[in-house]
């Protein structure tokens, strides 16, 4: 059983969108903490973080907007993050749009920088604040985290830089050419979703894992909405056709839990004011119930 540190971050400041202000009260009002307590964890903390005040001149950085507002968020973030995995608890961040994994993956790689990352998206996010076309920051988070332009902007001081080698993609179906260059460049294992279709999500995911054992390494999953097909998670601004099954979510997070690695997760880009009678909510907080442990029988120990 863990201790576990839920910190919400609602923030929408990444996108162009608005609506995933909504997302920490709609995992709560969905089930959350409750669903964490009855598998025996134990919720240390369970709060909505206050973003720095960061003063960044937007106009000097577009078509990237609500820089200084981003900024502010990832740096605060970033602080209640690491020090929840100082203390040893599992941090659980409810976004919020994705640019505030820019926060969980910094505060990774200053307290466990051997973490691996499963970043389970429709896109990459491996956008700089120079290559980005939309402006939008939820899709630079894990380029800034490896050091790549934006990270001096954003996080207004050093980082200990993520090895983009450390990360696994799994379920992409959107990405930006120079984005798609840079994915290559730096080494960044990528499962589109012709991976999920050819070999099954089953396999991705032990591939995965057996690259986290040989590392020695613990896992960070980062869960994104969109991963999911926009048919079973509406409550999304950015959908693409084409995402994963209900049931390819609920055995990557399974496998993932069966793997004993699982130290931290971002669920995020939930946008409530999108959603279907809090289908997408539910379906989040149930997937995030059998990263830690729900099942439907028993099973016996796997090896990798
Ligand atoms: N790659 C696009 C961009 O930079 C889309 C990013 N949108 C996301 N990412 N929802 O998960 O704007
Ligand atoms: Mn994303
Ligand atoms: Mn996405």
């Amino acid at each position: 059983m863990a201790t576990m540190s839920v910190l919400g971050a609602p923030t929408e400041t990444g996108t162009y969108r608005r609506g995933c202000i909504m997302g920490p009260a709609a995992y709560r009002t969905a089930g959350l903490i409750e669903s964490l307590r009855d598998l025996g964890h134990v919720i240390a903390e369970d709060r909505d973080l206050v973003p720095d005040t960061v003063e960044i001149d937007d106009a000097a950085h577009a078509p990237a907007h609500g820089v200084g507002a981003t900024a502010g968020w990832v740096r605060a973030v970033r602080r209640a993050f690491a020090q929840a995995l100082a203390r040893g608890n599992v941090p659980v961040l409810l976004g919020g749009d994705h640019s505030i994994a820019a926060g969980s993956l910094a505060a990774l790689m200053d307290v466990a920088p051997g973490t691996h990352i499963v970043w389970l998206d429709a896109h990459p996010d491996f956008n700089t604040i120079e290559t980005t076309m939309s402006g939008n920051l939820h899709g630079i988070p894990v380029a800034i985290a490896s050091g790549l332009p934006g990270a001096d902007l954003i996080y207004g001081g050093p980082i200990t830089p993520l090895d983009p080698r450390q990360i696994t993609m799994i379920g992409i179906r959107s990405v930006d050419p120079d984005e798609r260059k840079l994915l290559k460049s730096h080494g960044v294992t990528v499962h589109d979703m012709r991976d999920v279709d050819e070999f099954g999500m089953g396999e991705l995911i032990r591939r995965a894992i057996r690259r986290a054992v040989e590392a020695g390494a613990r896992l960070h999953v980062s869960l994104d909405v969109d991963f999911l097909d926009p048919d079973v998670a509406p409550a999304v601004g950015t959908t693409v056709p084409g995402g994963a099954t209900v049931r390819e979510a609920h055995l990557a997070m399974e496998l993932l839990h069966e793997s004993g690695l699982v130290a931290s997760l971002d669920l995020v880009e939930l946008n409530p004011f999108l959603d279907e009678r809090g289908r997408t909510a539910t379906l989040m907080v149930d997937l995030a119930a059998s990263l830690f442990g729900r099942t439907v029988m028993d099973r016996p120990t796997t090896t990798w």
